[in-house]
């Protein structure tokens, strides 16, 4: 039931199953030659192995190769620098990595993909996929700076496939263009999505608008996703005849402009939320939707239940089959099966749910997740720096950017190029604050933490 690609393989050997820079690779060539990989990924004997990978038809490889042999596969995000990704790994225990990008992480095991294929095989071993076995390890950072890692299951796929198809509407016929990159949710899951279906997927590996849209005619695409600053830059090209008919926007709140934007040019765009730890998005709203313009992500997949907790400012609570049972390294919040998000957000009497706010702690630039805490972590090593807190502001380019506050310590001054050069090479340069601003005091609450909510008000009222 598990081992999708093999189905595939035997039911549509002859379908085109990824394009991938000019060259086609049919599902019964992706599956013997990742039945192939698999012994020699085998061989490197770890039951969980990271990947740094990018959108490349050697990553498609590695992954599914890995999926038969039954390797958990850590998502290793590609702009973050080694101290994170060290971090990452020595969390979750993992010391062997395989590489289709260059890296240099020292202390552990790194194979290249020339590396692996030159590896002794191991002999085929029949491996059974289970539901419950762990098939993806992917990170998302946390309140308290560190990165929690969560565990992605078979069924946790499968269910997230099946909701995703029923409500997206893509069928084997589908042509699904995946710009996402793979280490995210919003990418791995297009990569699942089409082998669970047999539909076709065109990888894209670097997202550059024009060639988007290249690539969306000349393979006449019919579905796709993307986070809406994508979308944003695909609006400011001239649109070209195409025959899309699905683009799913997540990872970031949309703005009604970029919204109507899409709909006025004929877009036909669904709105979505979800997460890494739901596998993927979990509501969603059709582009025909009545509702679409209304502030709403829509209503919850089939398979997916809501609640909202009252009693906690109205945090959005979600279970259901795609989602995670518990991160590998942390305690994971539940109540009843309910997987508390920690978003802020209310349903309406038709089920329309509308995020009201997300986690105080998050700022989403570009559909990549940055937490304050983490920034501050590393400013607060600088010498002459006594506290720092770090709050957001909205960007024309990236939607939400992160902005340093910092407060020296009595005597000391530090230069923004200082403290920017001290944190070029420690935190990976989407994270990086593009303003810095001094001031007296860092507000802290009651039990000793920066406060997100006052330290926002002092910079927000600084702007004004
Ligand atoms: C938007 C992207 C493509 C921008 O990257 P681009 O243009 O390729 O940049 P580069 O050429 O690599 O670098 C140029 C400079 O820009 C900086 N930079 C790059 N990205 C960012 C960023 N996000 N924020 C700030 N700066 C950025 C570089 O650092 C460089 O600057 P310098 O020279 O100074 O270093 C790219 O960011 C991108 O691919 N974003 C998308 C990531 C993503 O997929 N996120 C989604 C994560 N969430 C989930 O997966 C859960 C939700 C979900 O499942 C979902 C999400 C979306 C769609 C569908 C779903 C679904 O439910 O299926
Ligand atoms: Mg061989
Ligand atoms: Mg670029
Ligand atoms: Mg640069």
């Amino acid at each position: 039931m598990y081992n999708w690609l093999q189905v595939q393989a035997q039911h549509l050997p002859d379908k085109p199953a990824v394009i991938f820079d000019g060259e086609t690779v049919t599902f019964s060539q992706l599956y013997s030659k990742s039945l192939d990989l698999k012994g020699h990924m085998a061989s490197l004997n770890r039951r969980r192995i990271g990947l740094f990978i990018g959108n490349t038809m050697d990553a498609v490889h590695i992954i599914h190769a890995a999926i038969l042999a039954n390797i958990e596969v850590v998502l290793i995000n590609t702009r973050l620098t080694a101290r994170e990704i060290g971090q990452q790994l020595d969390d979750i225990g993992v010391d062997t990595v395989v590489a289709t990008e260059p890296l240099e992480l020292e202390g552990y095991d790194v194979h290249g993909i020339k590396d692996l294929w030159n590896k002794i095989a191991v002999p085929d071993q029949q491996s059974s996929l289970s539901g419950d076995s762990v098939l993806s390890i992917m990170f998302t950072s946390g309140t308290t700076g560190r990165a929690k890692a969560v565990p992605q299951t078979f069924r946790n796929h499968h269910a997230s496939a099946l909701g995703c198809e029923e409500r997206f509407g893509y069928s084997e016929e589908s042509i699904w263009m995946n710009v996402n990159p793979v280490y995210h949710i919003s990418g791995f899951s297009v990569l699942l999505r089409s082998v669970i279906r047999g539909c076709t997927m065109v990888l894209v590996e670097k997202f550059e608008e024009n060639a988007v849209w290249d690539t969306i005619t000349e393979y006449k695409v019919t579905h796709t996703s993307m986070v809406p600053v994508m979308l944003g830059r695909l609006l400011d090209q001239p649109l070209p005849a195409h025959e899309l008919e699905g683009v799913l926007l997540g990872g970031a709140g949309v703005t009604r402009e970029v919204l109507s934007r899409a709909l006025d040019a004929g877009l036909p765009v669904y709105n979505s939320f979800g997460m890494t730890e739901t596998c993927s998005q979990v509501v969603s709203i059709a582009h025909d939707d009545p509702n679409i313009l209304e502030g709403t992500v829509g209503q919850p997949l089939g398979n997916i239940e809501l609640r909202i907790d009252e009693s906690n400012d109205g945090e959005l609570l979600v279970r259901g089959a795609p989602v995670t049972q518990g991160y590998l390294n942390a305690e994971i919040e539940m109540s009843d099966g309910y997987f508390r998000t920690g978003d802020m957000g209310y349903i309406d009497e038709n089920g329309y749910l509308y995020i009201l706010d997300r986690r105080k702690d998050l700022i989403i630039s570009g559909g990549e997740n940055v937490y304050p805490k983490e920034i501050e972590d590393v400013v607060i090593t600088i010498p002459e720096v006594a506290n720092a807190a770090v709050v957001k502001r909205k960007d024309a380019k990236w939607g939400e950017v992160p902005i340093l506050l910092v407060e020296e310590k009595a005597g000391m001054e530090i230069g923004d190029d200082e403290i920017m050069n001290h944190l070029d090479g420690r935190l990976a340069r989407y994270k990086l604050p593009k303003e810095i601003h001094r001031m007296a005091h860092i507000i802290m609450t009651s039990t000793g933490k920066v406060s997100r909510v006052q330290n926002q008000k002092v910079y927000d009222a600084k702007k004004k």
